[in-house]
């Protein structure tokens, strides 16, 4: 399988994120990504290819054209202010506050923001729009007739929605690279995504959609981030309703109960008659991840990708979230090569 990828992701380094009540380190750092080339080129996994420049056109197919302006724009007026530091919201709009777009950048980052995990730094954009080239190029890679291809994506996007990011994301991979498989001709597209947190961007981005089928495998928003999304009742709306499939599992859900919502998932998958998958490949779920609770070994990754390959589907690996630095090359490859058999 290929592997599309590019070092621009180095441009985005935030600072510190809002943790335990402490502005902390980044969880989501570069060496996130390296430690995942690593082991794509220690596995041999296949050729390992730049991304092509696709500009904003298949970005603003499934995002607001005023947040991706402000992602384009953002860091130059926030500098402009005189500050050098990234820039993370203090507020958000909830509740009985006014839904407008404020004028000021900072007020604008607000409105954009669900989240204080999500710095805007001189990088971002260089890198959010790479990272949405590395989506496109891969989609363009299973359109070509490949019969699957990892596009390395950093920052992750399953948490971005049509309007605004959150949980370390700004551009919606996953979305941008199923909305480029449905121009390119794929009828009924699934997305599985088995980060260890619900995908309530994606979710968002096709909730009133029945050409998507979304499935998310995550810790139940009653404790886990991301709290305001990903519940067993939300189930599509509109022309969406049937399309939208959640499995939320306690906290702490061993892999046996983990597996059992995967076979669930798949069952789904194929009564939906998909033509294409792309899976939002988080590997949190690892047991050793510093801000997660299940408890996936490394040898559960390969059974991973050995059952999704059992649905005989083209099938896009985006990756998203995991923390546990060391090990997620190891847990992301060893999906990668499952899948191969
Ligand atoms: N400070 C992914 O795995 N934690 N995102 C709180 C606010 C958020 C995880 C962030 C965890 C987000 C792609
Ligand atoms: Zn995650």
């Amino acid at each position: 399988m290929r592997t599309v990828y590019t070092d621009d992701h180095h441009l985005h380094q935030g600072r510190a994120e809002l943790y335990n009540g402490t502005l902390t380190a980044s969880f989501e750092k570069p060496s996130r990504a390296d430690m995942v080339l690593e082991q794509v080129r220690a596995q041999t996994l296949g050729e390992v290819l730049a991304p092509k420049p696709h500009g904003l056109e298949p970005v603003l197919k499934v995002h607001d054209e005023g947040y991706v302006r402000f992602w384009e724009s953002a860091w130059q007026r926030w500098s402009a202010t005189g500050r050098d530091w990234d820039a993370l919201p203090k507020m958000w709009q909830v509740r009985r506050l006014r839904e407008r777009i404020p004028e000021h950048v900072e007020g604008q980052l607000c409105y954009y923001s669900m989240d204080a995990g999500t710095p805007l730094t001189a990088g971002t954009w260089p890198a959010i729009t790479a990272a949405a080239n590395v989506a496109v190029t891969a989609a363009d890679c299973l359109l070509a007739g490949e019969k699957s291809v990892f596009a390395l994506t950093r920052p992750p996007g399953h948490h971005a929605a049509y309007d605004y990011c959150g949980g370390y994301c700004y551009f919606n991979n996953a979305a941008i690279a199923a909305q480029r498989l449905l121009d390119g001709g794929v009828r009924k597209l699934a997305v599985l995504d088995v980060d260890y947190h619900h995908g309530n961007g994606t979710q968002d981005i096709f909730y009133r959609r029945s050409d998507v089928l979304f499935l998310s495998i995550h810790g139940d928003p009653r404790t886990e981030y991301p709290f305001f999304l990903g519940f067993a009742d939300e189930e599509g709306e509109g022309n969406g309703l049937g399309f939208n499939a959640n499995y939320p599992l306690a906290a702490g859900t061993d892999v046996a109960g983990w597996f059992a919502a995967l076979e669930a998932a798949c069952t789904r998958i194929q009564a939906y008659g998909a033509e294409a998958l792309v899976v939002s490949l988080g590997v949190d779920t690892y047991e050793g991840d510093p801000i997660s609770r299940f408890a996936l070994k490394h040898e559960d990754f390969i059974r991973l990708g050995a059952r999704l390959a059992r649905l005989g589907l083209p099938t896009q690996f985006c990756f998203e979230g995991g923390y546990a630095v060391e090990a997620i090359g190891i847990n992301a490859v060893n999906v990668l090569t499952g899948f191969e058999g």
